[in-house]
């Protein structure tokens, strides 16, 4: 993908809020200061569009960044903060929940995950939940960088036996900081925006009517 155009449009706390021009939507999730924006930055080109490290807790926002006229990141709120209390986490739920039920732009979601550690009880949680819902996922193990090349496929596979990664969801090495696997990851991307278009077609067509 080549990326003429990327931009911050909303944070947005209610469904009212979100764009109406019907563009795919990748969601990205992951516990906070796993590197989320980091990799929005990497896949755009952009030192500091999504801002890194901002402050951890603001449980309720969905931030959309439009790439070229082509599709929405949507950057899901950092899970597993440790000083989010119970109702802001309850309000987490149902929000990314609604999303994640009612949005049909949403093509795919990219779960991002530590490389360097095994995937907390909250990623675990998370790629299920993903899954309970039947929506492909692409997980993506960042921070390579911070390990060194011969032990990679150690941690890929420590990551794959852990969430139990179900066949056709992929499993990319990413790194934000020297920009390993950021083709592999349009990829994936295009990919899953072409492959609902076929989706939509075959839907629309009406059963049993001859
Ligand atoms: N070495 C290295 N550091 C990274 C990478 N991705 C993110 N970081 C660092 O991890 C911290 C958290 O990143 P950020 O993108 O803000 O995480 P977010 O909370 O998930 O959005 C920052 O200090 C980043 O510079 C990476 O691929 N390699
Ligand atoms: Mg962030």
């Amino acid at each position: 993908m080549k990326v003429n155009y990327a931009n911050f449009i909303i944070s947005a706390v209610r469904p009212e809020q979100f764009p109406e021009d019907g563009l795919p939507e990748i969601g990205l999730a992951g516990r906070s200061n796993v590197g989320k924006s980091s990799l929005i930055n990497r896949m755009i080109n952009r030192k500091n569009l999504a801002r890194t490290s901002s402050t951890p807790g603001k449980t309720q926002h969905l931030n959309y960044y439009r790439i070229n006229e082509d599709l929405y990141f949507v950057d899901f709120p950092g899970y597993g903060y440790a000083k989010v209390s119970k109702t802001q986490r309850q309000v987490w739920g149902k929000m990314i929940e609604q999303y994640l039920m009612n949005r049909e732009q949403l093509r795919l979601l990219l779960l991002i995950i530590d490389l360097r550690h095994p995937p907390s009880k909250d990623d675990e949680l998370m790629y299920d939940w993903l899954k309970h819902y039947d929506l492909p996922v692409c997980v993506v193990a960042t921070k390579a960088d911070k390990i060194p090349r011969s032990r990679w496929q150690k941690h890929l596979k420590i990551i794959k036996d852990a969430l139990v990664l179900r066949a056709g969801d992929e499993l990319i090495m990413f790194s934000s900081e020297v920009g390993t696997g950021k083709e592999e990851l349009w990829n994936v991307i295009t990919k899953h925006m072409k492959d609902d278009s076929d989706l939509a077609e075959t839907v629309h067509v009406e059963p049993g009517l001859d």
